[in-house]
């Protein structure tokens, strides 16, 4: 397949001004006419006109009305001697709805029609310049039989409708905004809405509603709320407005990722906007919360001003990532919420992106080739391209960040425009700032792909009463890009006395002392920063390191215990309070592993937890996170980044071990926690319930942990009638993970009764399919089971929820399951991907990334993962996306 390179970029041939678009909807064979205002580009003239299309067919073309001739070269359409004035075209052309199984495009969904065109699916409808610099004025006509699809919805208002011959209707829509085609949304079908009126600060009035299937109504009160709540805080944190008189949510059951911010008419998984406390987690509360926000905050950063090419997808994803974290956290409320958010995200970042930074996937934040683009929808142009947008309101404060959105908007309203432009626009509004003066530099965040490695190392002087904290960095290299130069790094720090008390702060060059808090700002290989003035101390300062993960590298510090123990409990940055338990209990698991001797967890360590799980002064949600050991993925990337070879089976069974010593050692603890944290109140999904939930269930998991040691029931038996009588499904699915946790007998009567409860309501199903083929394994029964599964009624591989809830699990965060000395989770892998392959390639290529990370295994893994992915790639009829992927892995 060809690659596509960020240097071959040109400005289109022509202009699209106008779209005029009618469909006949027909789930075998929908008609499309499409009648276009087009443009010759004044800066290329002569050049003909190459439209993409894909899976479609052509039936005419018209030029000014009259017939032309026109030639295919491989599926572009394309057309030669056209005018160079400004020209109608004209263009018919059929395709099929209901064999659409690849979901890009126009496809059905439970006998509803839906559009996913992001990023090249608008070509799978018409023929068209299929990239996002051409901006048209959509208007939009939607015929179909009344009573299958009583409802027709497309972007904007509806001007028009009415009915039509033979019991069909119609509706008319116009899209005020210009926009590129992968905004287009089309729905109709038998739908039923929530809706709401709010009046927005400049007084205007604005149609909310939410979409879905009749019986779902009950579960979008959270999406509805969660939408105004966006309304609201785009307007207050960024001045950004509504501009649309209508803003539409549609739910679809089959949808390849989470949403899709078509402008005016979002179109959503299911899985991001259907909740109610019976069938929905706390998590999926949280997660529809900034789903929605992100694609309503997408209307400006996205619609409103869009991409140059799709190299420039960070503009919008890593932007609008960064907003729908702010938001969240905004929402959060409270300080300590709020870094409880900022931590979830950390570990996000930490857990999925940095291994794709050290693998064969790692790409620069703006790619520079690809070969699919739907490959590219990656935790690094999205997670870590949030991280460099919040690393340049680091630089330049929360005021010269907003200033310069501000001078975004005004320089770029209604543009598709470059990552250039952003970093230009933020750092000209900001003059002066640690941003501006260092801007080319900064950029290379944007340019170079791999994570640095901060080394740091302390000196105390108490005769000179100087710290001088000496900070050198590194980026290993990473697929065609050898060597790295040095990035801008703000690191965030404090210094705290050995008692834990925080130190008050002068650097050498300040005039003054002045708060406890500083961001250095690295931006060569190595620099030296002296504190001063500090005299007087019983003991060293203990520094407190990159605060709030002020920058997305990995900081390579030989903390003592002392250290790491004192930053636990004193620390006043609540994230590194959180990566200082993670490398307490990182050292012991490293150590466990790569000494082959099982674990034995020490008395300081135990007290430690036990001292955070007792405090009264921290919140429930805080213990959950610092009493959460680093997953297995975290630790075989830390042993990989270490080059000790990742043996995914050792891991697990040291980190089950400190599990289970856990759960002995702090028995008495854990029933007080329990006890003093679940509750039967009224369900309500607000930070601090959904902490003392998450408290509760962790407890729970260690109780019925422990039983299978003492063989005492009581616990395993509490969590049954939990699963049986819980008033919410947080705390259902709580008591069932513990019972699959411990691998109890009662796992078995509790699935089947979740089972027998839920059937019809798809998204229990799918987290009843995840929480089996995601348990913890012992003697190869989960794998087994997984087996079994994939063979289940309700397993269904075409619906990509129901799929990824087994393979998804199992090829992503299941490794001990996956890993095994039989081969045979690698034959399983292989097996599936050339599956899913032939149907639906987007979803493929995300199952098939399960085994990147295959060189950094011990064997015999390593070999047999090589030999699988050898497999897939000898296969001829691979799509372009999964080849890509195997492709890359093996290079
Ligand atoms: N922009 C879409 C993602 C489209 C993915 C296409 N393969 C959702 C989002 O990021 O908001
Ligand atoms: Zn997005």
């Amino acid at each position: 397949s060809t690659v596509v390179r960020r240097e071959d970029y040109t400005a289109p041939s022509h202009w699209i001004r106008t779209v005029d678009l009618t469909f006949d909807l027909d789930p075998a064979k929908t008609l499309v006419i499409s009648r276009m205002s087009v443009e010759p580009n004044t800066e290329r003239p002569g050049q003909p006109l190459r439209l993409d299309g894909e899976d479609i067919t052509l039936t005419r073309v018209l030029v000014n009305g009259e017939s032309i001739s026109f030639r295919f070269e491989g599926q572009q359409l394309v057309l030669e001697h056209l005018p160079a004035e400004p020209f109608s075209l004209e263009i018919r052309n059929t395709c099929a709805p209901e064999k659409n199984t690849e979901l890009s495009g126009l496809y059905t969904s439970g006998g509803s029609f839906f559009t996913q065109c992001e990023a090249q699916g608008f070509r799978r409808i018409t023929y068209f310049l299929d990239r996002p610099d051409v901006m048209a004025l959509y208007t939009v006509t939607l015929r179909a039989n009344a009573k299958a699809y009583p409802v027709l919805l497309s972007n904007g208002n509806r001007v028009e409708h009415g009915t039509l011959d033979n019991g069909r209707h119609f509706a008319t829509w116009v899209d005020p905004h210009p926009k590129p085609s992968y905004l287009f949304a089309l729905v109709a079908g038998a739908l039923v809405c929530r809706e709401q009126c709010v009046r927005s600060r400049s007084g205007k009035d604005h149609l909310l509603q939410v979409y879905v299937r009749a019986g779902d109504l009950d579960k979008t009160e959270h999406a509805m709320n969660s939408l105004i709540a966006s309304v609201v805080w785009d307007e207050a944190r960024f001045g950004l407005s509504l501009d649309l008189e209508r803003f539409m949510i549609v739910a679809v059951s089959d949808f390849n990722m989470g949403a899709m911010e078509n402008k005016g008419l979002n179109i959503f998984n299911t899985k991001f906007v259907l909740a109610n406390p019976a069938t929905a987690t706390d998590t999926d509360y949280a997660n529809i919360e900034a789903v929605v926000g992100h694609e309503y905050f997408h209307n400006w950063t996205g619609n409103r001003v869009t991409c140059r090419d799709w190299f420039q997808l960070s503009l919008k994803e890593g932007l609008t990532v960064y907003r729908d974290q702010e938001f969240s956290q905004d929402m959060a409320g409270v300080a300590s919420a709020r870094a409880v958010k900022r931590i979830e995200d950390v570990r996000q970042l930490r857990q999925m992106q940095f291994p794709e930074d050290a693998g064969p996937m790692a790409h620069p934040v703006r790619p520079e080739q690809y070969q699919a683009i739907d490959n590219f929808y990656t935790t690094t142009v999205y997670e870590k391209g949030a991280e460099v947008v919040r690393m340049m309101a680091t630089l330049v404060g929360r005021e010269g960040f907003r200033r310069g959105m501000d001078l975004y908007f005004a320089r770029h309203d209604g543009q598709a425009v470059t990552c250039d432009d952003f970093a230009q626009a933020i750092a000209d509004a900001n003059p002066g700032s640690d941003l501006a003066t260092r801007l080319d530099s900064f950029k290379r965040w944007y340019s170079q792909a791999g994570t640095p490695r901060v080394s740091a190392s302390g000196h105390y002087d108490p005769g000179a009463g100087t710290y001088t904290v000496t900070l050198a960095q590194h980026t290993p290299a990473t697929p065609g890009q050898p060597v790295k130069l040095p990035f801008v790094i703000p690191v965030a720090m404090g210094l705290l006395d050995s008692d834990g008390r925080p130190l008050l702060l002068q650097l050498q060059g300040e005039s003054q002392y002045g708060g406890t808090e500083r961001v250095l700002v690295l931006e060569q290989a190595n620099q030296a920063f002296v504190f001063t003035g500090l005299y007087g101390l019983t003991g060293e300062p203990v520094p407190s390191l990159l605060r709030g993960f002020s920058a997305p590298v990995i900081l390579e510090w030989a903390a003592t215990e002392r250290q790491l123990f004192t930053l636990l409990h004193h620390d006043t940055d609540p994230t590194n309070r959180w990566e200082a338990a993670q490398r307490l209990g990182l050292l012991r698991l490293m150590g466990a592993v790569q000494s082959g001797r099982p674990l034995q967890l020490d008395a300081a360590y135990i007290d430690a937890q036990r001292a955070v799980l007792r405090d009264p002064s921290l919140d429930a949600a805080f213990k959950d996170l610092l009493l959460t050991p680093p997953s297995e993925g975290y630790v075989a990337e830390q042993l990989a980044a270490a080059g000790v070879p990742v043996d995914p089976p050792a891991i697990h069974a040291a980190r089950e071990a400190m599990r289970s010593q856990l759960a002995q050692a702090l028995f008495d603890d854990w029933v007080w926690a329990f006890e003093a944290h679940h509750d039967n109140g009224a369900y309500r999904p607000d930070p601090v319930s959904t902490g003392r939930r998450a408290l509760a269930n962790l407890a729970l998991a260690h109780l019925v942990l422990d039983a299978g040691r003492s063989g005492d029931p009581v616990w395993p038996g509490r969590a049954y009638q939990r699963v049986q009588d819980a008033g919410n499904f947080t705390d259902r699915q709580g008591a069932l993970i513990a019972l699959l946790g411990a691998h109890h007998a009662l796992a078995e009567l509790a699935l089947a009764r979740v089972h027998a409860q839920f059937k019809h309501e798809a998204l229990v199903i799918d987290r009843w399919f995840a929480l089996q083929a995601g348990a913890p394994e012992r003697d190869g029964q989960v794998f087994q089971r997984i087996k079994t599964l994939v063979h289940h009624p309700d397993f269904l591989v075409r619906n990509p929820n129901r799929a990824r809830s087994v393979l998804t699990t199992l090829f992503h965060l299941n490794p001990s399951a996956l890993h095994r000395a039989d081969a045979a989770g690698y034959v399983f892998w292989a097996e599936k991907v050339v599956e899913v392959d032939a149907f639906n390639p987007q979803l493929a290529a995300r199952l098939a990334r399960g085994l990147d990370r295959w060189r950094v295994l011990a064997e015999p893994y390593r070999s047999a993962a090589h030999e699988a992915l050898c497999r897939v790639a000898a296969r001829t009829e691979l799509s372009p996306d999964t080849r890509e992927i195997v492709g890359r892995s093996l290079a």
